[in-house]
């Protein structure tokens, strides 16, 4: 015999434990598009404490629509070894042009970040920053749909080594940041560069170049990394993505395996 209140119970109090093993974490990554779970996959990887907040009720960001909406996406040579480890299946389609199903390649990231350790809350959206002594030290988080109703409801926060602005296009907290407290980001302004027009060649090296801390212990990457530091769009191929997300990580777990982690 079921029991309703039982699945209540099971259900408010698995995830309070879950919300309280992540008051304190590692690397705090902001949405959950193909840049943040990549990230979160390869530091949850390295058993760091690690949790995604994304707005929205689905993770994957802009990855399930493929190209204005036929659900496929382009990757490059460079980033195929990724979704060979990922178990996701491509096919060749010219020389160095791979296809792959853009569900398949969403469900798969997701899958697998979540099985390495990853924690992802959906419906949370992240709406300030902690800073304290110049450095990011938290995340200022409020229910989505409190933020969509536009009701006057405080936020909690949660506190981070690390933070990583995965928002694409918007890069909110990159944008949050600089709205606070001025122009200090690392750019060439000290504020948001812009993104600039299609250019996929262009776009997919520089979105890699560009993933890098942006204020102290701010990172950007995907979409949000050529948005600040002012790179080109390149349109549904997503290697970069998928590129900048490993990079990222890369970067922080080397910043919190030093001795002077700042
Ligand atoms: C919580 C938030 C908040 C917030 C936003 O847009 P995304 O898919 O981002 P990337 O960088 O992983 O991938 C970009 C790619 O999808 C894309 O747009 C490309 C390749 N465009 C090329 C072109 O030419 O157009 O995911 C970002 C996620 C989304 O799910 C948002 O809901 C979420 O971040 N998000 N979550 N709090 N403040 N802001």
């Amino acid at each position: 015999m079921l029991d309703d209140l039982v699945i209540s119970e099971a259900i408010v109090k698995s995830f309070m434990e879950d919300f309280l093993q992540s008051i304190k974490l590692d690397v705090a990554i902001v949405g959950a598009g193909p840049a943040g779970l990549m990230a979160g996959y390869c530091l949850a990887k390295e058993g760091k404490k690690v949790a995604i907040f994304e707005r929205k009720l689905s993770v994957g960001g802009g990855m399930w629509g493929g190209g204005m909406m036929f659900n496929k996406i382009v990757i490059q040579e460079e980033s195929k070894r990724i979704l060979n480890e990922l178990g996701v299946r491509i096919k060749e389609y010219k020389k160095g042009y791979y296809l792959a199903d853009s569900i398949e390649a969403t469900v798969g990231l997701a899958f697998q970040a979540v099985k390495a350790g990853l924690k992802i809350f959906n419906l949370i959206s992240v709406e300030d920053v902690m800073i304290r002594g110049e450095k990011i030290t938290g995340l200022v988080l409020n229910w989505s749909p409190v933020q969509m109703a536009k009701l006057h409801v405080d936020p909690l926060t949660i506190g981070c080594k690390a933070a990583v602005d995965a928002t694409g296009h918007d890069s909110e907290l990159a944008r949050i940041v600089e709205k606070k407290i001025g122009p200090q980001l690392k750019t060439e302004s000290g504020g948001i560069m812009g993104e600039k027009p299609m250019w996929a060649e262009v776009g997919e090296k520089t979105i890699v170049n560009n993933t890098k801390e942006v204020y102290p212990g701010l990172y950007v990457a995907g979409m949000a990394a050529n948005a600040v530091f002012g790179g080109p769009r390149m349109g549904p191929i997503f290697g970069g993505m998928l590129l900048s997300g490993e990079k990222v990580a890369k970067m922080i777990l080397e910043r919190l395996s030093s001795r002077t982690p700042e």
